[in-house]
């Protein structure tokens, strides 16, 4: 049976990546960080088929010890401290977490086990202020963030111990990718999440800061599978994961607030707080080498993306209302 470890498993990719794998028959465990409170609501529905393992990135001698207990033969390494905005003001953490956690795993990989297949997070954040577009794996980076920067020394560390050790070490350059599961303050789950409290009257306004971003939205169960792919590969490679498609902020909004027939300009609000030191302005990418080499293409659209998500928040917005009157 193949057996797969997942740092970041209680995330959004971490929770579509594990129901996936369990569905291709394989042994999945995840690596969770302790906590004073328990972050297992993404996976609350797979937690008697799972086997969750506690560790962290910032620890070098328990990452080593998780893979000489689990025995994995693929690792994909999902964890990171992944929301920009926090990464301008905790700079250092977000290098010792998405930047050098990175190494440490590698190092647990290449002196554990050095035939585990490695998948590595990176991100679209890479190319910043973009040097063209689309986006390819040849497209020079130019990061915009802690964040940004973190994930381009993760990136180059996989190439490099790749191309050092002969370990089989892939990095998907995945674009924004949402779901239902997205974390809440990202824009996406921020604004369907907003969307449902207003439509349900529990809320008047929704402040937002650069509405103009553009971005190449696609959805999370459509990626994790891309992931997959890369490490069934025969070798390893680096891969843009995205739909090829961009939108603003502002025509995400228009969609989302339109499924529950509002105006979105009677609510939404700019607030410069929201703004960040740097922004990256539009990214769009070029899933060509996915779709030719690997056979990867996106299956749901930008709009029955927000739709999905709203519909998600409608259902979550009515039955938290539900249960607050059955309480009171
Ligand atoms: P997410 O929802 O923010 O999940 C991040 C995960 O990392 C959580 O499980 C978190 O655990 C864990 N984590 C954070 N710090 C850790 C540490 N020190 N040690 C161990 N685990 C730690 O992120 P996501 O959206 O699923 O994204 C998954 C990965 O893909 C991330 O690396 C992200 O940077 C990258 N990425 C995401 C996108 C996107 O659009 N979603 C695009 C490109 C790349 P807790 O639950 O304990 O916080
Ligand atoms: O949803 P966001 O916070 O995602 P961002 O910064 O693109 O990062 C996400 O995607 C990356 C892939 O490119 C991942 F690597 C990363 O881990 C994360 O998952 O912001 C998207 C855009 C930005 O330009 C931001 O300025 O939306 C703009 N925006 C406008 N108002 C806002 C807001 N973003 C947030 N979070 N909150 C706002 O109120």
């Amino acid at each position: 049976m193949r057996t797969a470890l997942i740092t970041g498993i209680t995330g959004q990719d971490g929770a579509y990546l594990a129901k996936f794998l369990l569905q291709k028959g394989y042994q999945v465990h995840g690596m969770v960080r302790r906590g004073s409170t328990l972050p297992f609501e993404r996976i609350a529905d797979l937690t008697d088929r799972i086997e969750l393992h506690q560790g962290d990135l910032l620890d070098q001698m328990a990452l080593n010890r998780l893979l000489e207990k689990v025995q994995p033969t693929e690792v994909y390494n999902l964890a990171a401290q992944s929301f920009v905005p926090t990464s301008f003001d905790q700079p250092i953490l977000t290098g010792e977490v998405t930047a050098l956690g990175v190494t440490r795993i590698l190092e647990a990989v290449r002196t554990v086990d050095p035939t585990i297949r490695f998948y590595q997070a990176s991100s679209s954040e890479m190319f910043g202020k973009v040097y063209e577009e689309p986006q390819r794996e040849s497209t020079p980076f130019w990061p915009r963030s802690p964040y940004g920067v973190s994930k381009m020394y993760g990136h180059w560390m996989t190439v490099n111990y790749r191309e050092s050790y002969d370990l089989f070490a892939c990095s998907g350059i995945l674009f924004n990718h949402e779901s239902p599961l997205r974390g809440i303050e990202f824009v996406t789950r921020k604004i369907t999440y907003a969307v449902a409290r207003i439509a349900q009257g529990l809320q008047n306004e929704l402040r937002l800061g650069n509405l103009d971003a553009e971005r190449d939205w696609g959805f999370a169960g459509d990626y994790v599978e891309a992931m997959w792919l890369m490490l069934q590969a025969e070798h390893p490679d680096d891969f843009v994961v995205a739909t090829g498609q961009k939108h603003t902020v502002r025509e995400f909004c228009r969609l989302a607030f339109e499924r529950v027939e509002l105006d979105w300009k009677k609510y939404v609000v700019v607030d410069e707080k929201f703004y960040r030191p740097a922004d990256v302005n539009t990214l769009c990418g070029d899933p060509a080498k996915a779709k030719a080499e690997l056979g990867w293409e996106p299956k749901v659209s930008f709009e029955q993306l927000v739709h999905m998500m709203v519909d998600a928040d409608m259902k979550r917005v009515k039955a938290d209302i539900k249960l607050l009157k059955e309480e009171s």
